[in-house]
């Protein structure tokens, strides 16, 4: 059982105060998903099972390159992290794991695994840093890391993933993603070919460390830190990629690296037919990579990204396991209650993707009826499923109200009691 810092009696007061309202609610959405056909009681096991992983590095408070203005009672370290993460799946009973970040959360790895269990945390993904220089290393990333022309850069970027894998290795982690910032700010800065051969090579190198029962991501961004070119900027480079390196290499899909307005369900469909859709970083965006939360600003998007999942899961695709991560930047609201937010507007839209008539999309499809077709979707997603997932946190053990009871337990204040508050600094947050 985990040790909770929000004390489960405080839970289950403020749940009491919600439980007939939510019944209601749920016997409400009961009948009128029963008259379409669809078994409410189905869509909440499966919502119940749906979980994301939150990132260790998204608990505290992000910034851009501008400042960073540091809130209350901010985690000091990987410790302090993994306390407030299992205080957001306490609550939200949908995030049993964390996914690290090295060397930001470096620490001995019994120690991480210790703390791990005793919160009832698991661990996901690794991810590798060589966007910047950590203290005392031997040759600087500020012209690149795996792409980068000096043989001796490249070697230590390749060091650097190996030691990600062999902690991951140790507490639990299946699955490294590598994201790196290599690119060129002008033209002729950089050869696009050659820069990508030593990418692949770099890449090649780190593929064969892997163990067999791991995968290995590779993210896609446009641009930035680069301005002019990124040597992996698009889906089509990262599909290259894990064509090349092999059948444990897959494409991870950050929702804030594409272009605005790029169809990204479609990319992720496409992903899906090849076989080779890793998993996401959930986020959102409105002008470029803003590391929004996850469904503030399009949430009809998150919708249709995870109707392509459901359509996938449903028609049985084989070896269909994508990941599932957050990774966005809290930079005005309480972390925690962001990444509380985050967990349930992920697991409403795959609420409203599970009871999308998928027999009558498919009729309407054939038959070519484009308003009908879209009308499908939208009847779906127009459906207030809150109730679903209010009652999954319930019965997991979470709370009905999240945000609530969590401002009722007053965690952030007793926290910044014992965490003097961090300096301003700057943003560091892919
Ligand atoms: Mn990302």
């Amino acid at each position: 059982m985990a040790e909770f810092r929000i004390a489960p009696d405080l839970v289950a007061t403020e749940n009491e105060k919600r439980a007939a309202a939510l019944k209601a609610d749920y016997d409400a959405l009961g009948a009128t998903l029963d008259r379409r056909g669809v078994d409410i009681e189905a869509v909440m096991r499966k919502v119940s099972e749906f979980f994301v992983a939150v990132p260790s590095w998204g608990v505290g408070t992000g910034g851009t390159r501008f400042a960073r203005f540091p809130g209350t009672g901010e985690p000091r370290g990987i410790f302090d992290k993994l306390d407030d993460c299992a205080v957001i799946n306490q609550l939200t009973r949908a995030t049993p794991n964390v996914s690290l970040h090295i060397p930001w959360d470096k620490a001995d790895s019994r120690e991480l695994k210790a703390k791990g269990d005793a919160l009832g945390l698991g661990f996901d993904a690794m991810n590798s840093n060589t966007f910047s220089d950590a203290p005392g290393q031997a040759h600087s990333y500020k012209y690149g890391s795996l792409s980068h022309t000096d043989a001796a850069t490249r070697a230590q970027a390749v060091e650097h993933n190996l030691e990600c894998i062999e902690i991951g290795k140790a507490i639990g982690s299946k699955a490294l993603t590598v994201w790196i910032g290599d690119g060129s700010n002008f033209p002729g800065q950089s050869s696009f070919t050659r820069a990508f051969e030593r990418y692949l090579a770099s890449m090649a190198d780190i593929y064969k460390a892997l163990p067999d029962d791991w995968k290995l991501f590779t993210e896609h961004k446009m641009y930035e830190p680069a301005f002019y070119s990124t040597i992996v900027q698009d889906w089509g480079t990262n599909y290259l990629i894990a064509q090349t390196l092999g059948p444990k290499a897959y494409c991870l899909v950050d929702l804030g690296h594409h272009a605005p307005n790029t169809n990204i369900e479609m990319i992720v469909a496409r992903l899906i037919q090849f076989g080779k859709l890793g998993g996401f970083h959930f986020n959102d965006s409105k002008y470029g990579d803003d590391d929004l939360d996850a469904g503030v600003i399009d949430p009809y998007r998150l919708f249709l990204v995870f109707n392509e999942l459901v359509d996938a899961e449903q028609r049985g695709v084989s070896d269909f396991n994508p990941a599932h991560m957050i990774d966005q930047s809290h930079n005005v609201t309480d972390p925690i209650e962001s990444l509380i937010n985050s967990a349930n507007e992920i697991r409403r839209a795959y609420a409203q993707a599970l009871i999308v008539d998928r027999k009558a999309l498919e009729g309407y499809q054939q038959d070519n009826d484009a308003l009908m077709a879209s009308e499908t979707l939208k009847r779906a997603y127009r459906a207030d499923v809150e109730p679903i997932l209010a009652e999954a946190r319930r019965r997991a053990g979470g709370a009905i109200d999240p945000i609530a009871a969590y401002r009722a337990s007053g965690y952030r204040n007793k926290v910044a009691a014992e965490r003097p508050a961090s300096v301003a600094g700057g943003g560091g947050i892919i």
